[in-house]
């Protein structure tokens, strides 16, 4: 195994981030013609605008969540980022359990995996019957060699050219101004 690909360290985790994938079903073919909304944390992508700055070589952890919309689970949003690729240390899928699944080291490299969509757990306690959970990828990157601004998104194409999509920078992390 090269030392590139070794695991990251999780203790050089310097920023947490939480990334809100919600579908907004359209009305259909009704009159009313209404268009699904595909948002991450609210918004859809504005060229431009960089919705994700981090420093070259920093270590983050990164929370992706498939959110619960008009009391409803969405599609799973296959995320998928590019340049640099990630850990997955957890993932909730609550349509098999309540309780995340925390993955065994050493973790696989990926550069695309499926948000599960909300569900209601089938070992839900009894007064959670009838709860919706939000599904969850729990990572952990690294962002080297390059800077720049790139693009994370959904894989689905309908998805992405709606708007689910953000810009990244990442920003040298030396400085160009001198000491005199
Ligand atoms: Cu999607």
């Amino acid at each position: 195994m090269p030392d590139f690909l070794a695991d990251i360290d999780r203790k050089k985790v310097v920023v947490r981030r939480d990334l809100h994938f919600a579908t907004t079903p359209g009305a259909g073919r009704a009159a009313t013609n209404v268009a699904p909304a595909h948002t991450i944390n609210g918004k859809k992508f504005e060229d431009h605008i960089i919705d994700q700055a981090m420093l070259l070589g920093a270590t983050e952890e990164w929370t992706l969540y498939n959110d619960i919309v008009n009391n409803g689970g969405g599609p799973a949003h296959p995320f998928h980022i590019h340049i640099n690729p990630f850990q997955v240390t957890e993932i909730l899928n609550p349509a098999v359990s309540k309780d995340p699944f925390t993955l065994p080291d050493p973790w696989v490299w990926w550069d695309n995996i499926a948000i599960p969509p909300a569900a209601i757990p089938p070992d839900a306690a009894k007064e959670d019957k009838d709860k919706l959970v939000s599904g969850y990828i729990k990572f952990l990157s690294r962002f080297v060699d390059y800077t720049g601004a790139y693009v994370l998104h959904c894989h689905i194409l309908g998805h992405e050219d709606r708007g689910m999509m953000q810009l990244v920078q990442v920003i040298s992390n030396t400085t160009t101004v001198g000491h005199h």
